[in-house]
């Protein structure tokens, strides 16, 4: 088989560059080694950005979103028992985020593939990209114990943090950043009417806690939790008690509890891979990097890396210009690192450490009360919670 474009990953990355590819006529063939209702069944993200929105609307995959998702103008900061609301659209000149859950990001952009026709593989084992440092690249994988090659100009790694794209590049023409966090999130999603109409990021002397949501009728929770917690020991009374004693009175008096129907951990960490591109390989979101969610950045972080390939790709077909592609890991890491920085910020301000000194402590309760009450310091926060510019 032979494409212009060859695809590892069926997740948003991967679904995103290969649905703008598909509808600007560039060929293109997604691998996944697991299958659709597999990837549909992970719960990840939920708040997007203008710039993804966008994106999906080139992508001709968001009319869904636009039907159902929830444009949210602020969101509030928990601590000392009362809330402090940061008012994104009011100090960002009137943009807002967008609550929809990445799950129905990837149906939506799954659903528009399949209308398109263009080619998934899914349980494709054993993936593996070849001579992407010369100008012939090609993918090898197995499919019921037949091996399969892919012959391509381009290889795209949307293989996330796990996958093998990375993994493929010689260790010499790669550097790693990481910074792993003590702490994990504990997450539940529930039936039931969320405690707030917008989302709640709340700081306590027990952990953090986020009050986020799918839809008015569909709720996220998380709690900081040890690295060390099990999820099998986590009932569902032991977590909306934790969570309650977490949040301001009126919020936990507010709370409506039902049965959770997903409960899982996710570690925190930050982590970023440079460069992004190695000769016709171009690693693309959780394949290049990771940032902890409290900044809501991953997924949107996914969607700019695809912006700025697409671009590159459609210089490289339709102008004959590469100018795009040698500039993809340079643009993409220069937004990646503001975001890694923000959600750092973000998480170093929001969670109790453990073993954290006095003086520490006394710096991030100094850094809340600047926060929330100086115009430009949450100026700063808005404007990267509602995302930088592409
Ligand atoms: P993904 O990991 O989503 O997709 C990669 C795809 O590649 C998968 O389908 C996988 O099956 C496939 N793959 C992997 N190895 C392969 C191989 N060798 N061969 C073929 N296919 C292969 N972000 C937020 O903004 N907010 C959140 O609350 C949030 N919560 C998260 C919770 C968890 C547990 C995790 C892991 C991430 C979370 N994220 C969150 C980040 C998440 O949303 C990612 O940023 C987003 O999934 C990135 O999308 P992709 O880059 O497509 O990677
Ligand atoms: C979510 O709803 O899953 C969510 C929202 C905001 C975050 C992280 C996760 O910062």
């Amino acid at each position: 088989m032979r494409t212009q474009v060859a695809i590892i990953g069926s997740g948003p990355s991967g679904l995103l560059l290969g649905q703008l590819l598909t509808e600007a006529g560039i060929d293109n063939v997604i691998l996944d080694r697991v299958g659709k209702d597999y990837i549909l069944g992970r719960v990840r993200a939920g708040v997007l950005e203008e710039g993804t929105v966008s994106l999906m609307d080139k992508a001709k995959s968001s009319a869904r979103l636009h039907a159902e998702g929830l444009p949210h103008d602020g969101f509030s900061l928990a601590f000392d028992g009362r809330d402090h609301r940061i008012d994104l659209h009011g100090l960002t000149g009137g943009k807002r985020v967008v609550i929809y859950g990445q799950t129905e990001m990837t149906r939506d952009l799954m659903a528009h593939r399949e209308q398109s026709g263009a080619l998934t593989i899914y349980d494709a084992a054993n993936v593996q990209p070849h001579d992407f440092d010369g100008a012939a690249p090609y993918l090898i994988y197995e499919k019921d114990g037949i091996s399969h090659r892919i012959d391509c100009d381009f290889i795209a790694g949307c293989d996330g943090f796990h996958g093998v794209s990375r993994k493929s590049v010689p260790e010499k023409s790669i550097r790693s950043f990481e910074k792993v966090y003590p702490f994990g999130w504990l997450g539940v999603l529930a039936e039931v009417a969320p405690v707030n109409h917008e989302l709640v990021y709340a700081n306590h002397p027990r952990g953090f806690a986020l009050c986020s949501m799918r839809s008015m009728t569909r709720s996220r929770y998380y709690i900081q939790c040890p690295l060390d917690e099990k999820v099998e020991d986590w009932s569902d009374d032991r977590f909306w008690d934790e969570l309650r004693l977490r949040l301001p009175a009126h919020h936990a008096e507010a709370l409506v509890m039902a049965p959770s129907f997903e409960k899982s951990i996710a570690p925190l960490r930050s982590f970023v891979a440079e460069p992004m591109r190695f000769g016709r390989l171009f690693l693309v979101g959780d394949a290049a990097h990771i940032v902890p969610p409290t900044g809501a950045k991953g997924l949107n972080l996914a969607a700019s890396d695809v912006h700025y390939l697409f671009s590159g790709l459609g210089e490289h077909y339709q102008n004959h210009s590469s100018a795009g592609l040698e500039a993809y890991s340079s643009r993409a890491l220069a937004r990646v690192w503001k975001a890694v920085r923000f959600s750092w910020w973000m998480t170093t301000m929001m969670h109790r450490f453990p073993d954290t000194s006095d003086f520490d402590q006394k710096i991030q309760e100094a850094e809340l009360d600047y926060l929330t009450h100086s115009h430009a310091a949450s100026t700063a926060l808005a404007e990267n919670y509602v995302g930088l510019p592409f």
